[in-house]
């Protein structure tokens, strides 16, 4: 008899449809409702980036692949484990509370979490991790927490690859004149410092492995997406950084790897495609941004990776 092991998939969530994009944004502001200004500027930036995002789609086909290669991965061991998928989300339902009661009806006493966020930061996986344990210890569930994974030789190599081949798309003369952004969402400077939070080290990390392994020569941090808070977010944000790296070193080609994320959202869509390619624009520079992981093996093979590390 094989043992039943819960596969707690969690993600950030996103709205449904438009009637949902108010209650979203109130939970991802712990319960404050937005002004009228501000949920009008993300309606037009849904809007944009053609009325809703495509995360809850992706997010299911990612959980889906990768409970799928877990299952095939420990078969292949001959183990007498077989994971069963929950997804749980943290700003709209089903929740990550939800999820877990539902592991509890399926009488699941065990489970490993993953967050679709490479980068451990206690303000971003640490949370939906907490958010997790509370609800399982409630319900009499064991949890073995995957941290991260952007260290995986397969998460590097998706990227390595997929630099590469962008680079293949400029000339090689132009090489020189190419650089490479690699970005994480920020988050408010003051919490990352009081909590010593090792995220700008997961990225800085993440920055060298690329330029180890990947054919690029010049690589640039930078953070992205931040919020209106009024308080100082981690810099430099990646406009800035742009336009900076242009006047400083006059580069004609930007590769904008937004790695702190997993696949094509609001976030890539709109402060990437869009944002960053009006700076790329006004200083007359080539804007290049590849695909995201999404489904591709190698990214879903880094976390099943991980997990048999820990598991
Ligand atoms: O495609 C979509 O519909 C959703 C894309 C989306 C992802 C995402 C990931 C992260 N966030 C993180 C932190 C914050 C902090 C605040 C904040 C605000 C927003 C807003 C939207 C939004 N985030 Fe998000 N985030 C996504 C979407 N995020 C929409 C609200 C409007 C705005 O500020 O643009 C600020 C909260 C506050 O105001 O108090 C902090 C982090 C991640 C990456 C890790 C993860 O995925 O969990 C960190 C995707």
């Amino acid at each position: 008899m094989k043992k039943t092991v819960g596969l707690l998939v969690m993600a950030y969530g996103t709205p449904y449809s438009e009637s949902d994009i108010e209650a979203y944004y109130t939970d991802i502001r712990h319960g404050k409702r937005p002004s009228e200004e501000e949920l009008q500027d993300l309606k037009d930036r849904y809007e944009f980036i053609g009325g809703l995002s495509p995360l809850a789609s992706t997010t299911q086909n990612q959980a889906e692949a990768l409970c799928s290669t877990l299952n095939d991965a420990y078969n292949d061991a001959y183990s007498d484990v077989e994971f069963k998928l929950y997804i749980g989300l943290k700003h709209i339902h089903p929740f990550i509370e939800d999820a877990v009661e539902d592991m509890n009806k399926d009488g699941i006493t065990e489970a490993i979490t993953v967050v679709l966020a490479p980068h451990f930061s206690n303000f971003s996986v640490g949370s939906y991790n907490k958010r997790a344990k509370l609800a399982a210890d409630d319900n009499g569930i064991s949890l073995t927490h995957v941290s991260h994974y952007y260290h995986q030789p397969k998460f590097i190599q998706y990227w390595t690859e997929k630099i590469n081949e962008t680079l293949a798309t400029i000339s090689p003369e132009e090489h020189d004149d190419t650089v490479l952004v690699v970005s994480a969402h920020s988050l408010p400077k003051g919490m990352i410092e009081q909590s010593n939070d090792p995220y700008p080290d997961e990225l800085h990390d993440t920055a060298e492995l690329l330029k180890e392994k990947s054919n690029i020569i010049h690589v640039a941090e930078g953070w992205q997406s931040e919020g209106n808070t009024g308080t100082p977010w981690l810099g430099p944000d990646v406009q800035d950084l742009t336009r900076k790296l242009a006047q400083e070193h006059g580069y004609k080609n930007f590769i904008y790897t937004p790695v702190g994320f997993v696949c094509e959202h609001l976030e890539v869509l709109y402060d990437n495609d869009y944002e960053c390619k009006v700076v790329c624009d006004e200083v007359g520079a080539k804007y290049y941004r590849p695909e995201m992981p999404n489904t591709d093996p190698l990214f879903i093979n880094a976390i099943v990776d991980e997990i048999r590390n820990l598991y």
